[in-house]
């Protein structure tokens, strides 16, 4: 299958896309509409050694903040999910399932509250700006819905907290996880979270300034030296070990967030108002028909997963994989994906149908792998 990408300017480029390039990326996604370097030169198997042990700096600009302003951007964010957002404070990030009216996933973004009446839904790859333009108009809400100019670089790994306290202070050391802080950088206010997508600690800059997006990335390099820093990315190895979901993926709208295993960020007893709330609820009362799992499947190392396959219990299907790859650390290959009702039992033998038609052995298990 062809691979390569045909740039032209509906992909939009990142602010630090040019850093990247010059780091010497091989290969990129879109998300977002925009560049996700997916590779750079070392292979996927050795990045992940690298994220595990020392730090990384990543491009992830594609993780676009969708900013709700206004007097009513409260009302409308928890109207957008059924996650019950009372108590959320001023500085807290949030995972927050996004539901249609028949409680299918429209994303899964990072919620920020940065004061009473501003938040930041840092999305993953879906348009949900329209959505909330939508929903805005239909309810009459008073609201300002943008795109803001943040451009999120994430600093992950072990070395992170060392790497960025060496730059900004040992007020780094306080930033609580899934909380945010701001610290100054060339005269501007710039907002730092304990956050990422990978389970190896670490944080992200949401960089508000595009403008500043060299400088920034040549900041994070220089005094990254010390710590072995390398130009990264989320890692599948890492994602999938840490069971970490990727919309459009192991999601879409055909899914609801209580087979995903997100039933803990849902409000069902009816306190909170939400769009999809009756049917989640329904959902909730009948008991979801699959629910998502992971699977540990024999070597050698299975190919890219891009059309689902199959995962069968004696001779049945019973749900199929969305993702998977091979574990140098587990010597086998992980994948994940949704499993009919009647099959949840971890350590249930399985077999995975690859696309050239190998039949690999395996077994369920859960996530995160161990
Ligand atoms: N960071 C930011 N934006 C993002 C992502 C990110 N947008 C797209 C994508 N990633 C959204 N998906 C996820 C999935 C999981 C997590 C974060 C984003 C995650 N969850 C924690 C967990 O599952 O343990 C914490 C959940 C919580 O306590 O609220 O880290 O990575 N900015």
């Amino acid at each position: 299958m062809a691979d390569g990408l045909n740039m032209s300017r509906r992909i939009r480029r990142t602010p630090y896309t040019d850093r990247v390039e010059t780091a010497g990326v091989k290969g990129f996604s879109v998300v977002n509409h925009m560049l996700l370097p997916k590779a750079y030169s070392r292979s996927v198997e050795e990045d992940y050694w690298h994220l595990r042990e020392h730090v990384q700096v990543w491009d992830v600009s594609c993780q676009r903040q969708v900013q709700i302003q206004g007097e009513d951007a409260s009302e409308l964010v928890q109207l957008m999910t059924p996650r019950n957002l009372t108590d959320m404070s001023v500085g807290e990030c949030l995972y927050v399932p996004l539901t249609d009216v028949r409680a299918g996933l429209i994303n899964d973004p990072v919620l920020l509250k940065l004061s009473e009446d501003k938040y930041w839904l840092s999305i993953a790859d879906s348009d949900v700006l329209l959505w909330a333009e939508g929903l805005a108009l239909g309810k009459g809400l008073n609201v300002q819905l943008s795109e803001p100019d943040v451009s999120p670089l994430a600093i992950q790994g072990p070395k992170a907290d060392e790497l960025l306290v060496s730059i900004f202070g040992e007020s780094i050391y306080e930033i609580g996880f899934f909380k945010f802080a701001w610290v100054s950088f060339k005269g501007t206010r710039q907002l730092i979270a304990r956050s990422g997508y990978s389970r190896q600690g670490g944080f992200e800059i949401y960089l508000e300034g595009g403008h500043l997006g060299g400088d920034l990335w040549d900041m994070i390099w220089e005094a990254g030296q010390e710590y072995n820093i390398s130009p990264g990315c989320p890692n599948l190895i890492e994602r999938i070990e840490g069971g970490l979901l990727s919309y459009g993926n192991e999601m879409t709208r055909a899914n609801n967030p209580l087979e995903l295993g997100l039933g803990k960020y849902c409000s069902l007893d009816g306190t909170v108002e939400y769009i999809g709330r009756e049917a989640l609820e329904n959902i909730a009362k009948k008991g979801p028909d699959r629910k998502i799992y992971g699977v540990l499947f024999d070597a050698p190392s299975c190919p890219t997963c891009s059309k689902p396959w199959q995962v069968k219990n004696e001779g049945m299907v019973v749900g199929q994989i969305t993702s998977g790859i091979y574990s140098p650390r587990l010597k086998k290959n992980v994948g994940v994906g949704l499993i009919d009702k009647g099959y949840w039992t971890v350590g249930l033998e399985v077999s995975v149908t690859l696309p050239d038609g190998q039949i690999r052995g395996g077994q369920l298990s859960n996530l995160p792998f161990a």
